[in-house]
């Protein structure tokens, strides 16, 4: 039985060689990436920002724990965004202007990949002029954005306004996402869809595409 409490402990601990080491042994041992991240990895990082919303944590332990998480996904990429499946259409993500949160978003991108969709991504604090440049330029089925910070919740309805100035809202499909974000935000900001996590941004997106049949 693999001990994932381990994994989320060195997490924590912002122990990026242990962090990175015990990912490899899991994966030698055969464990799988999903399992390796949604037990382990996720479970450590979420405890790390209570730690810091409590006071317990401060700035420098939310970065080693960034890191750690950071040099995991680097021995898990190969495998979540590999996937021998036809492709399934072109997706643009990026983190709103004004927040830099990008592990969540990285996964995101690791499991479209994983999936069959070319990626494109816009990086973070993304400004909305430059999410609607990306749109103008490219065929884009969808796009996608990630806040992790109340205070940068707003850019979403920013950036969707400043689609539809653009005339580029209907060219594409928006979906949001974040640790903060919800089905009701989503709504709120007509965006067109929402998922909680990477595995459900996946089918959300495969969803929006089928029921507009812009899937390539
Ligand atoms: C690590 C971390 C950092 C790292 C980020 C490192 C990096 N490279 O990303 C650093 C140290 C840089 C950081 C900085 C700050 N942080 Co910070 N951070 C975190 C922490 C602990 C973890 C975030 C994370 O990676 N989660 C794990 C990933 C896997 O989860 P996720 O991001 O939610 O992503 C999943 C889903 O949401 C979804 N998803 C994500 N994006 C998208 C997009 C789409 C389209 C879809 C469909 C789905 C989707 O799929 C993902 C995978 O399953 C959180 C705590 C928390 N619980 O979130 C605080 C947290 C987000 N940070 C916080 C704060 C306050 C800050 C700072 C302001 C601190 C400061 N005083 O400077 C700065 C802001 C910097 C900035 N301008 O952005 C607060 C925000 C509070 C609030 N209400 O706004 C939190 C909640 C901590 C807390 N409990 O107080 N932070």
């Amino acid at each position: 039985m693999a001990d994932f409490s381990e994994l989320s402990k060195s997490v924590i601990a912002g122990d990026t060689a242990r962090t990175a080491s015990l990912t490899e042994a899991m994966l030698n041992d055969g464990l799988h990436a999903k399992d390796i991240l949604d037990e382990g990895l996720i479970p450590g990082i979420k405890t790390v920002g209570k730690l810091f919303s409590k006071g317990e944590y401060f700035l420098p332990e939310l970065l080693m724990s960034g890191e750690a998480m950071r040099a995991a996904l680097e021995s898990l990429k190969p495998i979540l965004s590999s996937g021998d499946i036809p492709p399934t259409g072109k997706y643009a993500i990026g983190t709103v202007q004004g927040d830099v949160h990008n592990i969540g978003k990285d996964i995101v991108i690791m499991m479209l990949e994983g999936n069959g969709w070319e990626v494109t991504d816009l990086g973070v604090d993304v400004s909305p002029a430059e999410f609607c440049s990306a749109v103008e330029k490219n065929n884009f089925q969808v796009l996608g954005m990630s806040a992790l910070l109340t205070s940068t919740m707003p850019k979403f309805a920013e950036i969707i306004n400043a689609l539809k100035t653009a005339g580029l809202r209907d060219r594409v499909k928006v979906m949001i996402g974040g640790a903060p974000v919800t089905q009701a935000l989503a709504d709120e900001v007509s965006a067109d869809g929402y998922a909680p996590d990477a595995a459900q941004a996946v089918i959300k997106a495969g969803q929006l595409v089928t029921s507009s049949g812009k899937g390539g």
